[in-house]
């Protein structure tokens, strides 16, 4: 069954006719395009609807689909009400989560007999448990990142900037074969380590820093998302305690991944070794699904009952974080497997003094 017929399956174990798609990773996942524009999605037809400048890339991406040009004249709304009554469409599910209040009101103008209904997130359900082309992809990128973080090791210094070391990261990521950041790469030194999102700032890195640098590749629209702490010559004990029990954690949480395993347990196993020395030091959740998105389902975290599936990919992030002081993460993006995980991150996690 082809993922635009498992969507199809939803909608209409929902009532649902048909489906309006415009996220791009959605768009993507359920077609393989990549362009700008949206997809209709109907047991009767299937659709691509984009103008002139992707009308080429669509037919190439998504052979077989046909293209619905738009034009001046006639714009995405008017192509959706030709589709809508070409094929009897009574009911439409929409991403009412992404549309915009004016696209979502002009949209209802232009098929006023149609319900607009909320899609609701059907196809990042989809998304969840990835196939083996998308482990692939998300293992890609799990290498590439972990090669990058190798390669700088032996380039990074003592005044430095975080920025500077920022550029370095991005820069051997994209010559590995990245084809984009998966997000905006976080390099925090010293005490800027306490923010678990610091944005890279000029901040000279100083001996006795620890460097905690958070960063994800992409390969085939696949996210990878890896953290890894450094230190910089000796650091003061209290910073070394919290390295050896923040991986400490990480690695218990590791090793308790399993299909069936409940989401909130494995935050547990994690969030109690370190509140037992450290309380509220690790004020985040443990981890989050990875693909398309950089964060996805299902959440590692207090409270998610999921139970983990072969094909789920999820991070483990355990951190902690002492304002003043600094901090320190440790991050791996794992797969589960029929009988455990596979860790396609090998980049190193041993205690690092540069
Ligand atoms: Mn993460």
């Amino acid at each position: 069954m082809t993922r635009c017929e498992r969507l199809l399956e939803v909608l209409e174990a929902r009532g649902l006719d048909a489906a309006l798609v415009h996220r791009p990773e959605n768009v993507r996942y359920l077609t393989g395009y990549t362009g700008e524009g949206c997809a209709f999605i109907c047991r009767r037809e299937t659709a691509i609807v984009t103008d002139f400048r992707y009308v080429e890339q669509a037919q190439r991406q998504a052979p077989g689909l046909p293209v619905a040009q738009t034009t001046a004249e006639c714009r995405e709304r008017e192509r959706v009400r030709e589709l809508t009554d070409a094929c009897g469409v009574r009911t439409l599910a929409v991403e009412s989560d992404f549309l915009s209040y004016d696209d979502h009101e002009a949209l209802r103008r232009a098929v006023p007999f149609v319900e607009l209904r909320s899609l609701g997130g059907a196809v990042e359900k989809l998304r969840e448990i990835k196939d083996a082309g998308e482990i692939e992809c998300i293992s890609r990128a799990c290498e590439i990142a972990s090669r990058a973080f190798v390669n700088i090791l032996e380039r990074i210094h003592p005044g430095m900037t975080e920025k500077q070391v920022q550029i370095l990261l991005d820069y051997e990521m994209l010559s590995l074969g990245s084809e984009a950041n998966a997000f905006d790469t976080i390099a925090a030194a010293g005490a800027n380590g306490s923010l678990p999102h610091a944005i890279p700032s000029d901040y000279i890195i100083q001996p006795g820093d620890l460097l905690t640098l958070d960063f994800g590749a992409k390969v085939g629209g696949y996210c990878s998302d890896l953290t890894r702490t450094v230190a910089f010559g000796r650091v003061r004990p209290e910073l070394r305690e919290i390295y050896d029990l923040v991986l400490e954690a990480h690695l218990a949480a590791l090793s308790a991944l399993r299909p069936g395993a409940i989401c909130a347990d494995i935050d547990r196993i994690a969030r109690d070794m370190i509140d037992a020395r450290h309380p509220g030091a690790f004020g985040h959740s443990l981890g989050h699904g990875v693909g398309l998105y950089i964060h996805e389902q299902p959440r590692v975290a207090s409270g998610s009952k999921t139970a983990l599936l072969p094909g789920h990919a999820i991070t483990i992030e355990p951190g902690v974080y002492i304002p003043g002081l600094g901090g320190c993460r440790i991050e791996d993006t794992a797969i589960l497997t029929a009988d455990g995980y596979l860790d396609p991150v090998t980049a190193p996690k041993q205690f690092i003094e540069l």
